[in-house]
């Protein structure tokens, strides 16, 4: 599947090197190429909407590293407070006030977060998400969606998306499975399925977790009549909605995806953007739940490095920048001009393919038949998105390494660089045709 026409030796053999050391060569899966096949690049430095690697190629940069980088690599306003930070020293183990800031930034762009905790990951963050659920509700059961993915926490790792769907793993080995037993799995937008389930267990449920818009099955949004349901039952019920906004969290506009479909759910996770492409993760959420953890309450959830004054600065450079000069529509626009140029192309070669976009997160899949949950993205035609892959990459074009994830437009990118991946998709498209 691999194309060869660039020579990639350089990172090839830094491959090589990597997994005589390193399980798979990699420190987390989704950077494997496992869903396109071939050496993933190693990266020698990355600047504005630009990646460079070993082999001293250039590329438009479409992952961002996975969403952090909105404002694109290097942002002097980023690298400047983290420097300044750095100077004042790396990690306390002990409170400062720029862990208030980026709290207090986080509670004002979000209606429905009045208290944040910050952790070092993602993962961290929907762990202690469903933790809190169980210890505020006094139950048990979580609700989540296949192809949704929240980090490799255990009892969430049924049906996810990402790597885990990537690699054929979405049930991983190692998971007992007393882990998942109180874990129950819907169909994302399967309104019906989640109206039975309450009917039936609506008193045992603490809580239900999704992705408002996944990113992690390819992009997938939501449909009014779910998202209205899931509000609605947990209401109802008495069980906590949390958003995993560690994706879309400021990122489809200054709030996330809540601010921008006006949803208010109980608690949302965060990571990624909030972090300004340092290690962060958050949760928050209403002030009644989130005073249950410790130590206001009996919850427990900890870890040193949680509010790291570093990370906490580049999250503060971040948000502030997007809040002062925010990219949102300029992204949006950009995006959607790159989802019209792809699909008259498709057209034209006789591709069928779906364009999928929310703001500036979309995914081109290859079918012929709208995505709206896992099945439907299941069903595209992979080895085929492969080739693809491979084409945009030998014209400098870098995009997630696999069907089932989201590609992000970011704010150093020009007209210039949008128009260039336009025609790198185009020829792309049409180098896949018929084969
Ligand atoms: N949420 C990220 C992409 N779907 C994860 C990236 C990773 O697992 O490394």
């Amino acid at each position: 599947m691999t194309h060869t026409a660039v020579s990639r030796a350089k990172s090839a053999a830094a491959f090589e090197r990597a997994k005589r050391a390193i399980p798979g060569g990699v420190n987390s899966p989704a950077r494997a190429f496992g869903g396109v096949g071939g050496s993933p690049l190693f990266i020698a430095r990355a600047s504005g909407p630009f990646l460079y690697d070993l082999d001293g190629h250039e590329y438009l940069d479409f992952i961002g590293s996975w969403g952090p980088m909105i404002l694109g690599h290097c942002h002097p306003r980023v690298v400047g407070a983290a420097v300044a930070a750095l100077q004042n020293g790396s990690s306390y183990g002990a409170p400062c006030e720029l862990e208030t800031q980026l709290a207090e930034l986080v509670i004002e762009a979000v209606p429905s977060v009045e208290m944040v905790r910050f952790v070092s990951s993602g993962t961290e963050a929907t762990m202690s998400a469903i933790r809190l659920a169980r210890g505020f509700t006094g139950r048990d059961l979580i609700v989540k969606f296949a192809g949704c993915y929240h980090g490799h926490v255990d009892s969430l790792l049924v049906s996810a998306g990402s790597s885990a769907l990537t690699h054929g793993v979405p049930n991983s080995p190692g998971v007992p499975v007393g882990c998942t037993s109180d874990t129950v799995v819907l169909r994302y937008n399967d309104t019906a399925a989640l109206a039975e389930l309450f009917a039936a267990k609506g008193d045992k449920i603490a809580g239900v977790i999704l992705e408002p818009v996944v990113g992690n099955m390819g992009l997938v949004p939501p449909s009014a009549e779910f998202r209205r349901a899931l509000r609605a039952l947990t209401q109802e019920h008495g069980a906590v909605l949390i958003y995993d906004e560690v994706m879309t969290g400021f990122r489809l506009s200054y709030g996330g995806a809540q601010v921008l479909l006006g949803d208010a759910p109980d608690v949302s996770c965060y990571g990624k953007i909030i972090g300004g492409g340092y290690p962060v993760g958050a949760y928050g959420g209403r002030a009644d739940i989130m005073r249950k953890v410790m130590p206001a309450g009996p919850v427990f959830q900890a870890g040193t490095l949680s509010g790291n004054p570093v990370a906490m600065a580049a999250g503060i450079a971040t948000l502030s920048e997007l809040k002062e000069n925010p990219p949102y529509d300029r992204l949006d626009a950009q995006s959607a001009r790159i989802g019209e140029g792809w699909l008259k192309a498709a057209g034209e070669a006789g591709v069928p393919v779906q364009f999928n976009r929310v703001g500036s997160m979309w995914t081109l899949f290859f079918t012929g038949t709208p995505v709206t949950d896992l099945d439907t993205a299941k069903a595209c035609d992979v080895p085929r998105f492969g080739r693809f892959f491979w084409e945009l990459m030998d014209r400098g074009v870098y995009m997630p390494c696999s069907q089932f994830e989201a590609a992000f437009t970011c704010g150093a990118m020009t007209d210039e660089h949008i128009a260039r991946a336009i025609r790198a998709g185009a020829e792309a498209l049409h180098a896949v045709a018929g084969r």
